[in-house]
């Protein structure tokens, strides 16, 4: 059977990458994009989401989401990911526009309308996913999980404790961590493990379809900032991990913790507090991806890519 997916993204490159794979997978029916704030303004993410629909070619809706975090002040990751999001690369001109519906409206009544149904992947800051749950508090019982790419028990990227989407929104990400329905995190731990080397995106050279000429585009762009900031050869494709393990959740191993999210202002800011000897019993109990098959992974994305034709 098909896992139904809303997919909460702020695209952002790997957003794109994820969005690509998403698209061209047929163990996924992906009922709408729910754009965010995040990497970049919710104006820019938002037509990437647009242009990038609109490039592959498929009928999905998307709608308009939050501009801001619940509480802090809006932080972007346009150092990350260029001013447009997509480190520069340009989409074609498109006339795509989002439906009228409010993102956090469609999500309430999708998720309502389908009981038990529907995923929720948020891979941005989760803002959306978190009014969603405090506008219809019958919400949790009715999705049927939420899988996130954020977090860190290990090391953060945007401060030593905490990754970007969680620290672009603790409050919104520890909603989503209290609700009950967060089943399954891809952080850093994991994401890491899953760099784009030149080896691992050598099938996308020669292909001759136009989405794999744009992920080479992005990675050319991204690679810049894992080199400066980790010395890495290669950069990590995030949010695709999370549609990936949709499709094939035998590439990752997980651990089952207990996860909580430090909202309070300080070094750790935005920080997920792992406990693996599941101690803390108030926490969320979710599986913790910590390692991948990246071979693997990055020969399915390669073929799911060649699935688009000119
Ligand atoms: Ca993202």
């Amino acid at each position: 059977m098909k896992k139904k997916i809303i997919l909460d993204c702020d695209p952002g490159i790997d957003d794109a990458l994820a969005i690509a794979l998403c698209c061209a997978s047929d163990e996924i029916e992906l009922r709408g994009l729910t754009v965010t704030h995040g990497n970049v303004p919710l104006s820019q993410t938002l037509d990437n989401a647009l242009g990038l629909i609109s490039f592959l070619g498929r009928d999905v809706e998307v709608y308009r989401g939050t501009t801001r975090p619940l509480i802090r002040k809006p932080i972007d990751a346009s150092n990350v990911h260029g001013n447009n999001g997509l480190g520069g690369v340009r989409l074609p001109l498109h006339s795509r526009k989002p439906n009228s519906k409010r993102a956090v409206d469609f999500i309430i009544e999708e998720v309502m309308a389908n009981p038990g149904e529907i995923s929720l992947f948020g891979i941005g800051p989760l803002t959306n996913i978190a009014l969603a749950l405090r506008m219809e508090p019958m919400l949790a019982s009715a999705v049927a999980e939420i899988v996130i790419m954020g977090g860190a028990i290990g090391e953060g990227n945007t401060t030593p404790a905490a990754e970007f989407n969680l620290y672009a929104d603790p409050h919104a990400a520890r909603v989503v961590f209290e609700s009950g329905r967060l089943t399954t995190m891809f952080g850093l731990d994991v994401t890491h493990r899953a760099l784009a080397t030149a080896e691992r995106l050598a099938p996308l050279k020669g292909m001759g379809n136009k989405v794999a000429d744009l992920v080479l585009g992005f990675m050319e762009s991204y690679q810049g900032f894992y080199a400066d900031t980790y010395g890495w050869d290669s950069p990590a494709i995030h949010d695709m991990c999370t549609i990936a393990w949709a499709i094939d959740p035998s590439l990752f191993q997980t651990k089952r913790m207990r996860v909580e999210v430090d909202t309070n202002e300080g070094p750790n800011f935005g920080r997920s507090v792992g406990d693996s000897l599941l101690r803390s019993t108030d926490a969320a109990l979710i599986d913790v991806a910590f390692d991948v098959d990246a071979d693997r992974l990055f020969a399915l994305f390669a073929a799911r890519i060649a699935r688009y034709r000119n």
